[in-house]
C-alpha cells in the first residue's frame, strides 16, 4: 500500500489529477494512460452507487492513478469510501476544528481515530491483508483533504489545519463565491479573489499544503504558481472545451 501523491506532497512536489462525477471506468483508464497522477471520484455531486464507486477505485489502481473519493456530507461516507479501497478522501464543507476532527476520526483507526475495523472488505483484500499491518499502512497512506469553501472555514483556517492528520486545505472557489453572496460574478469577484489569496497566505505561514480545482491548463498553471500542490482538473470542463473547440472550425 503506497500513496505516491501523498509521498510527493510531503516532499513539496506538485501532483495533477482529474475530478470526475460520472460512472465511467473507461474514462478512468484514459486519465491513467494520459499520465495523470490521481483521480478524485466525486461522490459529493456525482452519481454513484457504492458498487460503482468501488469499480472506479479498482480501475484507477489498474492504471496507477491514486484513487481519492470526494465524499458526501455524511461522515459515515468517509469510512465507506476507505473500505472500498480509496487511498484518500476529500471532504466538502469543513468549517470548524470540530468538523476536521470528525474527518480524522472517521478516517483513522484507534487509538488515533475512531474508524470501524473490519477486514472483510476490498481495502483489506477481503481478509487476505487484514490485521495491524493493514491498519498502520492505511493510517500512514490515506490522504486527507478538506474543503475550505466558506468564509467561516477561512476564518477558522488555523484551527482546522492544526488538527493532526489533515494533509490538504482544498480551496473550493465556486462554493466560496456563492457562500460570500457572489452568485452572479462567481469566483472572479475581487472579494472572492482576495479571500482565496488570504487562504494561500495563511497556508504559507503555517507551511500547510494547498489544493484547488482547475478547469483548464492556464488555471492549473496559476494554481501551481500560487503554491497549490494538489490540482485536479474538472474532466467534464476539459471535455466540454474540447467538444466546443472542434465545433468552432
Ligand atoms: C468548489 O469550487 O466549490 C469546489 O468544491 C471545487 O470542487
Amino acid at each position: 500500500l503506497r500513496n505516491m501523491v501523498k509521498e510527493k506532497l510531503k516532499k513539496g512536489e506538485p501532483s495533477i489529477g482529474c475530478i470526475l462525477g460520472l460512472y465511467s471506468p473507461a474514462l478512468v483508464e484514459m486519465f491513467g494512460h494520459a499520465g495523470y497522477e490521481f483521480i478524485v471520484i466525486d461522490d459529493e455531486h456525482g452519481a454513484f452507487s457504492w458498487t460503482e464507486l468501488e469499480e472506479m477505485i479498482r480501475t484507477a489502481l489498474l492504471v496507477d492513478l491514486v484513487p481519492i473519493v470526494r465524499t458526501n456530507y455524511d461522515p459515515s461516507s468517509i469510512q465507506k469510501a476507505l473500505d472500498r479501497g480509496a487511498l484518500g478522501i476529500q471532504v466538502p464543507m469543513v468549517n470548524t476544528k470540530g468538523d476536521a476532527e470528525t474527518v480524522v476520526d472517521r478516517a483513522t483507526f484507534p487509538p488515533k481515530g475512531k474508524r470501524g475495523t473490519a477486514f472483510s472488505m476490498r481495502a483489506a483484500g477481503y481478509g487476505y491483508h487484514g490485521g495491524k499491518r493493514f491498519m498502520d499502512a492505511s493510517d500512514e497512506n490515506i490522504l486527507i483533504s478538506v474543503h475550505i469553501e466558506t468564509s467561516e472555514a477561512v476564518e477558522n483556517f488555523e484551527e482546522i489545519m492544526s488538527v493532526p492528520g489533515i494533509d490538504i486545505a482544498f480551496i473550493g472557489p465556486t462554493d466560496l463565491s456563492v457562500n460570500m453572496g457572489h452568485k452572479a460574478d462567481g469566483d472572479n469577484h475581487p472579494e472572492v479573489l482576495k479571500k482565496i489569496d488570504l487562504v494561500y497566505e495563511k497556508a504559507r505561514i503555517l507551511n500547510a499544503y494547498v489544493g484547488t480545482i482547475a478547469t483548464n491548463k492556464e488555471e492549473v498553471k496559476k494554481a501551481f504558481q500560487k503554491g497549490a500542490l494538489f490540482v485536479p482538473v474538472v474532466a467534464t470542463s476539459v471535455m466540454k472545451n474540447a467538444f466546443n473547440g472542434v465545433l468552432s472550425i
